[in-house]
């Protein structure tokens, strides 16, 4: 582990994808930082402090200096951690913007097809769950045209979109759980099913994902 150091610290809350995400970046580059989960029903002087305008995590602290928005924080992390072990973004700027539209796709798409489909009365319940299939349906081509061929949507190994979606994953195999769906289903969704079992499969991310189980119980109790 390199980088941050007591410099880093980190403000999120374990079931959260958005907080997810920045663990797993800074997990995949190897960054070490302090962790610090929040209360979100009793959120700390600090949350407030360093995220006056949504109050909500995740933020990055980098020495004394708050950033928020998951998106931009992995950004952050590849910019401010150069150096420190592979890069999550692509060198190349068409690839880049090739990245960050699918990444807002996923945050605009997929996750409130996801809340739909799993808070709301039976018939939004039912649209939402259209809603997921045909976002993932989508995702499936996505991964096929930035993986080319290849097991991550960084290519051979994980990178910004992989930290993107893999930040849901766990949120995913608990919708799947709680719904009797299977989201990245192997017979429609080849690439995205593999995808899910190659990025679940990788140190750096079984470090950080949150246990399925707990996140149903989680769920079932909001
Ligand atoms: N767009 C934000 C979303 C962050 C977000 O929704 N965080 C939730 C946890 S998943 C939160 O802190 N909620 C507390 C609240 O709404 O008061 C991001 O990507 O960072």
């Amino acid at each position: 582990m390199a980088g941050g150091g007591g410099d880093l610290k980190m403000l999120g809350m374990w079931a959260s994808p958005p907080a997810l995400r920045v663990r797993l970046a800074l997990s995949l580059k190897g960054v070490t930082y302090e962790y610090v989960e929040e209360d979100l029903k009793n959120k700390s002087d600090l949350l407030l402090k360093s995220n006056p305008v949504h109050n909500k995590v995740p933020v990055l602290i980098h020495g004394g200096k708050p950033v928020c928005e998951s998106l931009g924080i992995l950004e952050y992390i590849d910019e401010a951690f150069a150096g420190v072990g592979p890069s999550l973004l692509s060198a190349d700027p068409y690839e880049r913007a090739v990245a960050r539209f699918w990444g807002a796709f996923i945050d605009e798409t997929l996750v409130k097809a996801m809340y739909q489909a799993s808070w709301g009365t039976k018939e939004e319940k039912e649209e939402g769950k259209k809603k997921v299939t045909a976002a993932v349906e989508t995702l499936e081509g996505a991964l096929r045209e930035c993986s080319k061929g290849k097991p991550f949507f960084g290519g051979d190994s994980a990178g910004y979109l992989d930290v993107v979606l893999g930040g849901l994953l766990a949120w995913v195999r608990a919708v799947d759980g709680m719904q009797g769906l299977k989201i990245f289903d192997p017979s429609t969704m080849p690439l995205l099913a593999a995808w899910a079992d190659s990025f679940a499969a990788l140190d750096e991310v079984e470090a950080v994902m949150p246990d399925v189980n707990r996140l149903i119980e989680f769920a079932r109790a909001m």
